[in-house]
């Protein structure tokens, strides 16, 4: 588990993609740029050692946000069960943590079916007959710079932007837990290949809607802080979504939990929304990643993710969640 030495499995994944006739791709449910950075990066990179590959978008659609990633537009919007998966002989999961494992299991592959599963979040269950697992990486899109130079891919502006993107976003531009000179080596060789980088950035970030705008106002207009500071949450309830008429793609709550972390006399952040009636997403962050490891809040929630980033969803309703979140918090980090 470091960023400095290879894997043993570098090679073994390598010679299963070059036995593969027709290689999978998926982005992980609600993806982030480090989910479709990474599937487009792979999906190129595979192209150049010759593979046919179908890159799926899975059980969500990708944000219009990330449209411009190059690929974005051969991602197939289908999910599992709108494939047919007996035409894949290799299937390589991505940046997909317990969350994302977990609905991949709901899918029933044929045997003859090999999985490969490259993550960085320290809650991937590791189900792939060949695993990657490495939490030491900020980005998996970092993971995947390193595997390809290991199997001496080109980088090209195609692969250099979906990999740089994936790393900007997933470090919180370069602000999160893990990054260090390593990072910046990697960003300073993708670089070399991007025509433009502040171009990539603000066609992502400067992409906000009406409805994303209501649902923000709402979110930072009802919050409450608890334990001294120590927690401070957002909410949302489906009322005031639908009242509002706010678009389900715009109830990001990780936008909201990013947002609120700016606060430094709050060392644990959370937005709560309840996107459907009695289905409540989080998102955790935290300022203090090692005294308030919000990774363990949301694997004790069901869900999962990083120390200063992570997120769960809960099956109640929004109170109910709520509560849930704060008592979990309260035994857990005694507060
Ligand atoms: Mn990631």
């Amino acid at each position: 588990m470091s960023q400095d030495k290879a894997w043993p499995e570098t090679q073994a994944i390598l010679a299963e993609i070059k036995k593969a006739k027709h290689i999978l791709l998926h982005c992980h449910p609600s993806p982030d740029p480090d989910s479709v950075g990474s599937v487009l990066a792979m999906k190129f990179a595979l192209e150049q050692l010759g593979k046919k590959v179908t890159a799926i978008q899975g059980d969500s659609e990708i944000p219009k946000a990330f449209m411009h990633f190059p690929g974005a537009k051969e991602i197939v919007k289908k999910n599992f069960f709108e494939i047919d998966v007996n035409e894949f002989d290799l299937f390589i999961i991505l940046d997909s943590g317990k969350g994302g494992v977990s609905r991949i299991k709901e899918v029933m592959f044929p045997e003859s079916l090999k999985i490969i599963n490259i993550d960085h979040h320290r809650t991937n269950p590791g189900c792939g007959s060949i695993n990657i697992i490495d939490p030491s990486y900020p980005a998996n899109c970092l993971i995947l710079f390193d595997l390809f130079k290991e199997w001496s891919i080109k980088l090209d502006s195609d692969i250099a932007s979906n990999l740089f993107i994936g790393t900007y976003t997933d470090t919180g531009g370069f602000k999160y837990e893990g990054v260090g000179p390593k990072t910046f080596s990697a960003v300073a060789d993708l670089a070399s290949h991007i025509p433009s980088i502040p171009l990539l950035i603000s066609k992502m970030e400067n992409s906000n809607t009406p409805g994303f705008i209501s649902f923000e106002a709402a979110a930072l207009g009802n919050i409450s802080v608890l334990f001294d500071g120590k927690l401070a949450i957002s909410s949302v309830a489906y009322s005031v979504i639908e009242s509002k008429k706010i678009p389900a793609s715009d109830v990001s709550a990780g936008a909201i939990s990013s947002f609120m972390r700016s606060v430094p006399d709050w060392s644990m952040v959370a937005c709560a929304a309840e996107s459907q009636p009695s289905v409540v997403k989080l998102s955790f962050r935290s300022s203090d990643s090692n005294k308030y490891d919000v990774s363990k809040l949301a694997a004790e929630l069901g869900g999962g993710g990083h120390k200063a980033a992570a997120g769960a969803v809960l099956s109640m309703p929004l109170e109910q969640a709520i509560e849930k979140v704060v008592s979990t918090a309260k035994i857990m980090y005694n507060l």
